[in-house]
Order: C-alpha cells, then structure tokens, then sequence
C-alpha cells in the first residue's frame, strides 16, 4: 500500500487560521452563552450607587460556579508584562475603556456608567458578552454614549453576511459612531470564541467595507465596539490591564458573540436567540 499524502480535513481543521464549528460544535457553545446573558441578567439589580465592583465579581463568581461553569477571565495570562488577570469578571468605569479589575474601593456612584465583561466557561466552551450599565441617572451625554454604542454593535451584527468580508463589520461600526460624534478604540478587537477564549479571526470594529478575511459558516466570533466620548486613544495603567481614554472622556461598550450558519447569523448570547437571516 502506497503511502499518500493526506490533507487532513476535521470540523477542528482551522481554515487559514481560523477554526469552523460544526454545527454539533455550534449546539455545544449555546449553553456557554447562554449563560453569558443570564449571568448580565442576573447582575442587573446589583448595579446601584453604593456597591463595589468587588462585589459585582464575588456575585458572579459564584453564581457562575453555582451553573456548573468557571470564570474564563481568572489568572488569564493576558498581555506581555502583566500579572494573569485576577478576577472573575472585568469591570469598567466612566473613563476606562476595558479590562477594569474589580477593587472593593471602586464603588459605584450615581451617574457612572459601568461596563461588565463576562466570560463563563462551561463544558469546554467559551460565552463572551458584555453590556455598559447606567448608575442611576447620568447625564444626557453619558447615556447617548451608552445608546450609540449598543447601537453601534448591532450595525456591525448586521453587516456579516456569508461571503462578505470582517472589514464590513468595522466599516459600518466606524461610520454610524463617527456619524454621531464618537471615536472607535482601534486597540483592542473582537475575536473567534470556542473552546479558545481569543482565537482568529482579528475583528476590528474600524476599517473597510470589502477588506479582511472572508466570512464563511462556522465561524464564531465575537463584536464588541468601544466608543469614546473624544480621541480613540488609550493607554494602559500600571497594572498592564487597565485600559482608560487617553484624554479622560467617557468609553462604553457592548459585545455579543456570533455565530454564521448556512441559515444565518445567530447571537448566540442574546435571550431570547436571535437568527439574523
Ligand atoms: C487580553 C491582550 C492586552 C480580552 C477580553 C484580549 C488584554 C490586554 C492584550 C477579556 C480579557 C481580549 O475579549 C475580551 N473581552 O470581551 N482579556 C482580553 N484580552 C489582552
Ligand atoms: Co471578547
């Protein structure tokens, strides 16, 4: 028997860099996501003026372990220099941008607003979502902040479509914020989500319609706009993790992950699901 050449190709092969889900594998990441917008519902209530970030982390570290799963961003390497991230949830205030670490002494105020980012994983597979949290009443500007970039997220959501490009998904995120006044981050991106909490393909939520890597069925990933009340700029805290705005204005955030099937695109942490044809 000759010995042939193989091309191996499993539901696992990435394609350029990029793994595509089965759809058995699609059907195992929805209990993880699941779980990612019912852990944000359950936090809802605790965000008031007077509690500590802290205690929104120990809440959903417990609740997470409660579901069976465990907080994929605890001890995360995370980037060059920085100690493994060492919280459950990442927590972000007014002028940070992302990748706040809950402290007891950062209590929430009436008028702040707060990002959570929450990663739970469960049974091998990662659910990432985040959503941007009004304290109380906040200022007029604060709350269009908040509006336009959840708004922002869903124009890149319904800009993936089979055969179009990632580039589509940054175009339409970068013209309708520029549109209303804001700045995209460029420094941080979504990213594919499966049993690798940051795998390929790179998202941007800037960029060129036409550009980037093809979108194909079985791609998961993620679209998680940041916008900032001025420049795009960020820099880091010492702590290496701390993403705030250069400038001190106002950045908000929301993420969904998706997936794209022959049938569509689903967000898979949005309840009740959501197929977009
Ligand atoms: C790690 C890499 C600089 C991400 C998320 C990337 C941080 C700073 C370089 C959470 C925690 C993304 O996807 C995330 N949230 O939705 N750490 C993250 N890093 C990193
Ligand atoms: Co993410």
């Amino acid at each position: 028997m000759s010995q042939t050449a193989v091309l191996q190709t499993s539901n696992d092969a990435p394609f350029r860099g990029i793994t595509l889900l089965s759809a058995r594998e699609i059907e195992a990441m929805r209990p993880a996501c699941r779980l990612s917008s019912e852990l944000l519902d359950f936090l809802t209530p605790m965000v008031v003026p007077g509690v500590s970030t802290l205690e929104l982390n120990d809440a959903a570290e417990s609740w997470t372990k409660k579901h069976g799963a465990t907080s994929a961003p605890l001890g995360y390497p995370g980037p060059q220099g920085a100690i493994a991230f060492p919280r459950s949830i990442c927590t972000s205030i007014n002028e940070v941008v992302c990748h706040g670490i809950p402290n007891k002494k950062d209590i929430l105020q009436e008028g702040d607003i707060i990002n959570i980012d929450v990663t739970p994983l469960l049974n091998g597979y990662h659910g990432d979502s985040s959503r941007t949290f009004m304290v109380g009443e906040v200022s007029p500007s604060a709350r269009k902040l908040v509006e336009v970039t959840e708004k922002s997220m869903w124009k890149g959501i319904e800009a993936v479509k089979i055969g179009g490009r990632i580039g589509d998904i940054g175009a339409a995120i970068q013209a309708y914020a520029e549109s209303e006044g804001f700045a995209v981050v460029r420094d941080f991106v979504g990213h594919g989500v499966h049993r690798t909490f940051h795998a390929e393909p790179q998202v941007p939520h800037y960029g060129v319609a036409g550009k980037g890597k093809k979108i194909r069925p079985g791609m998961v990933f993620t679209i998680e706009p940041m916008l900032n009340e001025g420049s795009h700029e960020v820099e880091l805290l010492e702590d290496q993790w701390t993403a705030v705005t250069k400038d001190g204005t106002l950045s908000a955030q929301f993420e969904h992950t998706l997936a794209v099937t022959k049938s569509g695109v689903e967000v898979l942490t949005k309840m009740p699901a959501a197929v977009l044809a």
